[in-house]
């Protein structure tokens, strides 16, 4: 079997950029380890940038995200029980949509499957093979049991933090990692938002944050130590524990069932370079941020997005000016990004060594972001997403 891009992965990053190689008119192959099922039903992120929701749109993918997405054009910073509120659009001119990653996945799985094009759920044993050549190959075992060898002209490894494509290149790869001292516990509940905007809340108990999927389907998360079993937390002291947490004048927390919880470790991390031959990392492939400002489903999409250029150059032309720039392009967006996000992070959350010079820094930060204009324009045009071209 033979095509032009080989892409490991079935997440955000690969199925995107087979959607734009599609629509540059590139061949491409995704293969997936599971079921299609459980790739649509996977709960993550909620938050799309602008940048991201005007890709979408301009290739063609936004009929449902339209009519469901949830445009925000602010959200609230909320400590010492009061809200102080960060207006998106007012300060950069932009929104953010809350639609959740697993719509668009469905989507775009939706879009490749009805345009009759390569996707294989349930691929085993996946492996790379000779990468420093210009046939590099995928090696796998299709989901009837077949063994399958895949020659491509370049691959894609978009299979997320713990695939096989960054480790069958580690030795060539610089790594950066910061691992936090804690984590978040995320739920999804069957009850409407008890806010219309996101709440990120500092609190001496530790943070915690409101979000929402849909006007029925709330999503909260509650900042616990790492590696906290998921048992410790019954429905009941969730709800107590965001309750006072996210308490404040005026505000009433909705509860209802918990539909999914789980409990999530918070990580930096940055693999250099984003390529080893003919293997292009991708999306968390290549690096992680906390979830705290929302980037990570989106840094995946910026990725692709010059991945999918520098193909259709070298597809044309035969000129790979771009490929060779892919890494340094990407990381510039991606250190971006993971400055954000340990910003945020770092901002938010109760250290549980809980030194008191720190407790204050965090304080007189936050005070300063939400009573400085200038403050919050950095914060705002972060977090709506930087354009693409955007020097950083
Ligand atoms: P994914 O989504 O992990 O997809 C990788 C795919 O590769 C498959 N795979 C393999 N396939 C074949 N062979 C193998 N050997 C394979 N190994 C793995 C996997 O099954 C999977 O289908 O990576 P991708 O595409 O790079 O997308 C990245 C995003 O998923 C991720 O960054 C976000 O979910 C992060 N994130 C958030 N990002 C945002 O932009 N906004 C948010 O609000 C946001 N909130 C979050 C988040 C992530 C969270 N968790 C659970 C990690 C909130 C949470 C709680
Ligand atoms: C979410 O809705 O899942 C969400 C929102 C904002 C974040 C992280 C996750 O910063």
């Amino acid at each position: 079997m033979r095509t032009q891009v080989g892409i490991i992965g079935a997440g955000p990053a690969g199925l995107m950029l087979a959607h734009l190689l599609h629509r540059a008119g590139i061949e491409s192959v995704v293969l997936e380890n599971r079921s299609r099922d459980y790739v649509e039903k996977r709960v993550r992120a909620g938050v799309l940038e602008h940048p991201t929701v005007e890709l979408l749109r301009e290739t063609g993918l936004a009929e449902r995200l339209d009519a469901q997405g949830l445009p925000h054009h602010g959200f609230a910073l909320r400590f010492d029980g009061v809200d102080h509120r960060v207006a998106l659009t007012e300060l950069t001119g932009r929104e953010i949509t809350v639609y959740g990653q697993q719509e668009v996945v469905k989507d775009l799985i939706a879009a490749r499957l009805a345009a009759g094009l390569a996707l294989e759920f349930e691929v085993t044993g996946v492996s790379v093979h000779d990468l420093d050549s210009d046939r590099p190959r995928i090696a796998y075992t299709d989901s009837s049991g077949a063994a399958r060898t895949l020659e491509c002209d370049i691959i894609a490894g978009c299979d997320g933090f713990h695939g096989i494509c960054r480790p069958a290149v580690a030795d060539a790869l610089t790594v950066f990692e910061r691992v936090y001292p804690f984590a978040w516990l995320g739920v999804l509940a069957q009850t409407p938002p008890s806010h219309e905007e996101l709440i990120y809340c500092y609190h001496d108990r530790g943070f915690a944050l409101h979000s929402m999927r849909s006007p029925e389907v709330t999503r909260l998360y509650l900042q616990v130590p790492p590696d906290e079993p998921i048992e410790r937390w019954p429905d009941d002291r969730i709800w107590e524990e965001l309750g006072t947490r996210l308490a404040a004048d005026g505000f009433t927390l909705t509860s209802g069932p918990i539909m999914e919880k789980g409990v999530t470790p918070m990580r930096s991390f940055v693999a250099e370079p984003m390529r080893h031959g003919r293997l292009f990392l991708a999306g968390d492939a290549a690096h992680i941020v906390p979830p705290t400002g929302a980037k990570g489903m989106n840094l995946a999409i910026a990725d692709v997005r010059v991945l999918a250029a520098g193909a259709a150059a070298y597809f044309s032309t035969g000129r790979t000016e771009l490929l060779d720039a892919y890494s340094d392009t990407c990381l510039r967006r991606v250190w971006r990004a993971e400055h954000f996000s340990w910003w945020m992070t770092s901002m938010l959350h109760r250290d549980p060594a809980g030194d008191p010079f720190d407790q204050r820094l965090q304080l007189s930060q936050l005070r300063y972001t939400a009573a400085s204009r200038a403050a919050l324009t950095s914060l705002a045009e972060n977090y709506v997403g930087l354009p693409f071209d955007a020097p950083s």
